[in-house]
């Protein structure tokens, strides 16, 4: 079995099934071992709770990396979600140039937009320090929103199959060859993943729950690191990613008080077993 050591840089929502919350088991439940930066500590994520505190860990960053190259610390896999601030995207970029070992594989989640929205901490500047982070990663992970807001192509709600060949050619021109663009539908039922490398597209298309669920973008995007990780192609790991999240959403769905995140811890035995 591949047993890979992977970084992950991502913040701590103490509550609220998000980033690394989210990385860390799943990761370890696809065996491999997980090392954690964290990019801030938040109470509870952004999108739902009011009066979060928010502690940016962007000062500690420089700290830690120079102890990790003092000890030769190196990677074989950089995932990065949500950050921290804009100054830290420079950091994270430096790490992501630097502290993989050779042939290691950088996945880039922008995770900082939903619904044609950025999350509640984020602007411009962010966008554009985004931007920067491109060219260093091997795989860019965005929703639909995030390449909009990446590649300055108009964010729609309908749209066809020439909108995403030219969203994903825009995406592109930034840096990033290989490019998993999540939650693309084109009939009402139906969502799936279109999945861009060397210029060409395939798609996987799966049902779409209607209630949408928080934290679905780190669970797809932490299944997925898993199982590419596990030696699994582009293709079969944003397949098995997006059949896990659509099983942990349809668990979670009819449970009212679980509004902020999904179940998926009781699901990550099924997500074992698609990877053997
Ligand atoms: O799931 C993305 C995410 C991660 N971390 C925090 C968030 C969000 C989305 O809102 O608020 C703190």
């Amino acid at each position: 079995m591949d047993y890979k050591k992977l970084l992950t840089i991502q913040d701590i929502s103490c509550v609220g099934q998000c980033s690394l919350t989210v990385a860390l088991p799943i990761l370890s439940a696809c065996g491999h071992e997980t090392c954690v930066l964290p990019s801030a500590v938040l109470s509870t994520h952004t999108a739902g709770f009011s009066g979060f505190t928010f502690r940016d860990l962007t000062d500690d960053i420089p700290q830690i990396c120079k102890h990790w190259k003092n000890e030769n610390i190196q990677f074989d896999g950089i995932y990065t979600g949500y950050l921290g601030s804009v100054k830290q995207v420079a950091f994270v970029k430096e790490i992501l140039d630097t502290l993989g070992k050779l042939n290691a594989v950088k996945i880039v989640d922008p995770a900082f937009a939903d619904n044609g929205k950025l999350y509640p901490i984020f602007d411009e500047a962010y966008v554009e320090a985004m931007k920067t982070l491109c060219p260093s990663a091997d795989i860019l992970l965005p929703n639909i929103s995030e390449a909009c807001f990446l590649s300055g192509v108009e964010y729609r709600e309908n749209y066809d199959e020439t909108y995403i060949k030219t969203l994903l050619n825009e995406l592109s021109k930034l840096g990033c060859a290989t490019i998993v663009l999540t939650g693309v539908g084109y009939a009402p039922d139906k969502t799936g993943v279109a999945v861009y490398e060397k210029g060409k597209i395939s798609y996987y298309e799966h049902t779409r729950i209607a209630k949408g669920c928080h934290g679905t973008g780190d669970v797809y995007a932490s299944a997925f690191t898993g199982a590419l990780f596990r030696g699994k192609t582009l293709f079969e790991a944003s397949k098995i990613a997006a059949d896990y999240t659509v099983r942990c959403i349809q668990f979670t769905q009819n449970d009212q008080t679980h509004w902020y995140g999904v179940k998926f811890e009781p699901l990550l035995p099924t997500l074992i077993q698609a990877l053997e």
